[in-house]
């Protein structure tokens, strides 16, 4: 969406509170930032699934496939593919913290160049009838069509995401039916430069109502019946599948599958992660613009830096909550 100008909008009674939270939590701050974000040790199965961070995510554990914030908490901290079942063209090196990635959830993100196959793979425990996916991908300049991610069933594909597929700036779900037929759910104005987050729920059935569902600054959900009766998934893949031979290339982040229930977007400006927004989603910003990256999602412009911009943008949603400073 470009640099919104956040400042202008922003209400006195926004003003007001931007003087109060800078001058009672900087003993707060003071008392982070000797301490490196990589060094805090999560709960890893809060970090694995996300769960908390989703906007109706709990209870939902028993659902999840797989999950992925290209992050390894622990000491020493690092950004990571270790979860992922193998890569082609890519190394622990292209998962990293800002500024030479980017990141929409945790301190690392994955970025992926274009100029070759470079692509993660991860096997489901068993042959899935149905299969729910979300993730995030900032695409820089190029019109090439670049198929992005699939999910085959241990032959062929039945699931590919195809960004400027059908035209430049579109983003295509196309799927196969059971006579190997393709339909194709496409979405418009997916630009470079910003962040957005797909959602794709598949499943085998006579027909199955197939859902792509693509948020930006809007958002597109795009609905289908394919007939897949008796079709399963085995794998999926992540990255620059289809040899793209042109420049630019795509960050990813915040990946995760699960069988049958809607995963969501993650809760944007909740700098914390904790679910929630807060006095703390401010001062975790503060922090991060301090160079201690944040656990949750600071870049609440989704533009693909983090910036004043962001701390506006966070306070703007914090204003305007029924008891703004009423949550930890
Ligand atoms: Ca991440
Ligand atoms: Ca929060
Ligand atoms: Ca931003």
């Amino acid at each position: 969406m470009g640099s919104r100008s956040i400042r202008s909008r922003h209400s006195a009674a926004a003003a007001a509170l931007v003087f109060s939270v800078a001058i009672s939590f900087s003993p707060a701050h003071a008392a982070d930032a000797p301490t490196a974000s990589f060094g805090i040790v999560e709960d890893p199965f809060r970090r694995i699934s996300d769960t908390f961070q989703t906007l109706s995510g709990f209870g939902r554990g028993a659902d999840l496939l797989f999950a992925d914030n290209f992050e390894q908490f622990g000491d020493p901290f690092s950004c990571t593919l270790l979860n992922w079942s193998s890569s082609v063209g890519l190394t622990d090196l292209d998962a990293g913290t800002p500024p030479g990635n980017r990141r929409y959830s945790g301190p690392c993100g994955l970025r992926v160049q274009g100029g070759a196959d470079r692509y993660l793979t991860t096997f489901l425990p068993s042959l899935e009838p149905s299969l729910v996916v979300r993730f995030y991908f900032f695409p820089q300049l190029f019109t090439a069509p670049a198929l992005i991610y699939s999910a085959d069933d241990d032959g062929i594909n039945q699931i590919e995401l195809w960004y400027n597929l059908l035209g430049v700036d579109t983003l295509s779900l196309r799927v196969f039916d059971t006579s190997k037929s393709p339909f194709d759910l496409t979405a418009s104005n997916i630009a470079p430069d910003r962040w957005y987050s797909v959602e794709i729920t598949w499943a085998a059935g006579s027909p199955a109502d197939i859902r792509l569902e693509v948020v930006g600054d809007t958002a597109q959900v795009i609905t289908e019946p394919v007939e897949t009766t008796g079709l399963l998934i085995e794998a999926q893949n992540l990255g620059l599948i289809n040899g793209l031979t042109v420049g630019g290339g795509i960050d990813f982040d915040a990946f995760e599958s699960r069988r049958v229930l809607p995963i969501g977007r993650l809760l944007v400006g909740d700098v914390l992660g904790d679910g929630l927004y807060g006095a703390q989603d401010l001062v975790k910003l503060v922090n991060e613009l301090d160079g201690d990256l944040a656990l949750g999602q600071p870049d609440c412009n989704e533009d693909g830096v983090i910036d004043q911009s962001d701390f506006f943008c966070v306070l703007d949603i914090i204003a305007n909550q029924p008891n703004p400073f009423g949550s930890p």
